[in-house]
């Protein structure tokens, strides 16, 4: 069987990109295990994992020498952005001199590469306000994590026109589903949303707390759909050297998020309004059309989602 490397392999979408192509890969995993879980992976003989960091040079150099991958998938990273603010440099580590440094060891090594595939973020947009986001809209990056993501995307790119490495990025919009980590306040909201209404079905006291009036938007798409996205994006000709949002093209307000995930449960989560966070913007949204012409079709809205979601979650 022919082998693809994931790394950050155990986090959200990394687990459950190893979890689809396990059937027909060997799946080797690199994470160390700083956000993700080893329990997020199916057992499977097709897995093989490392556990350690993208930046170590030396366990890096081994893979990438010892092996040779029909697709690379980068997803390792420091997600969260409030980190990136506090630890500037020690993120930037792994946002950007991972991504650097795989370039250069696929470019010595990686000699039947079919495709790297750098996962970047929406982040990159800012908070320019014209919508919806097309790749090619104004990029203006406000913290080190979407700095980070905007220059390793660019040097990935460019690795395709300079020396011919085949590479593709993806900008994630709003990813939700089963599997992403809950725990922290920066986690993404439909996972912290899902959390406390699990509680209140489990007899315990809980609420949710918006930041704002609720009316923020965001478009949220479902971890199914970013699968069919980045295999897509791997095996497409076209895709070679360009980048690629990655979202539903429709946006959701918080409000209504609540109003779907009550609706479904039928259970009511107390709510709280606090004061906006700083640096918060008030919509987010993509524009697909770029990624519809390589055959990207979303299956699930927020309702479909969501319910796909909760039955996994609440079986
Ligand atoms: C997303 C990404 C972030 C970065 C950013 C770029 C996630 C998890 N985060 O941040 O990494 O790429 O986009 O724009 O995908 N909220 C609440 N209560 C809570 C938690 C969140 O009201 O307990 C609000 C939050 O203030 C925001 C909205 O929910 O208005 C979405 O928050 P998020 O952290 O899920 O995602 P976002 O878009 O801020």
């Amino acid at each position: 069987m022919k082998k693809v490397l994931i790394t950050g392999g155990v986090g959200f979408v990394g687990s459950s990109l190893a979890n689809r192509l396990l059937q027909n890969y060997i799946v080797y995993i690199i994470d160390d295990l700083s956000m993700g879980n080893v329990n997020n992976l199916n057992k499977s003989k097709n897995i093989y994992f490392v556990q350690g960091s993208v930046t170590d040079k030396n366990l890096m150099t081994k893979l990438i020498k010892e092996n040779n991958f029909e697709y690379i998938f980068h997803l390792a990273a420091i997600a969260s952005v409030a980190d990136s603010v506090e630890r500037p440099l020690d993120t930037h580590k792994v946002n950007f001199d991972s991504v650097l440094m795989l370039l250069e060891l696929c470019r010595e090594y990686q000699k039947n590469l079919k495709r790297l595939v750098f996962s970047s973020s929406a982040a990159v947009y800012g908070d320019e306000e014209t919508l919806p986001k097309k790749e090619e809209s104004v990029i203006r990056p406000l913290t080190p994590y979407a700095i980070d993501k905007f220059s390793a995307e660019q040097y990935v790119l460019d690795y395709y026109s300079l020396y011919g490495i085949p590479t593709s990025a993806v900008r994630f919009f709003n990813v939700y589903g089963p599997n992403q980590n809950s725990s922290s306040p920066y986690s993404g909201v439909i996972s912290i949303i899902v959390d406390n209404f699990k509680k209140i079905k489990e007899g315990k006291i809980a609420h949710f707390t918006i930041y704002g009036d609720g009316e923020q938007s965001r478009d949220f798409v479902y971890i199914e759909d970013v699968l069919d996205a980045l295999i897509i994006v791997a095996t497409s000709d076209n895709s070679l050297g360009t980048q690629y949002n990655v979202g539903t093209g429709t946006g959701t307000t918080l409000n209504c998020l609540i109003d779907t995930v009550s609706s479904i449960l039928k259970i009511n989560l107390p709510i709280i309004y606090e004061e906006s966070r700083a640096g918060d913007i008030k919509e987010s949204l993509a524009d697909i059309t770029k990624l519809g012409k390589i055959g990207f079709n979303p299956k699930f809205d927020i309702v479909t989602g969501m319910n796909d979601y909760l039955k996994a979650k609440f079986q």
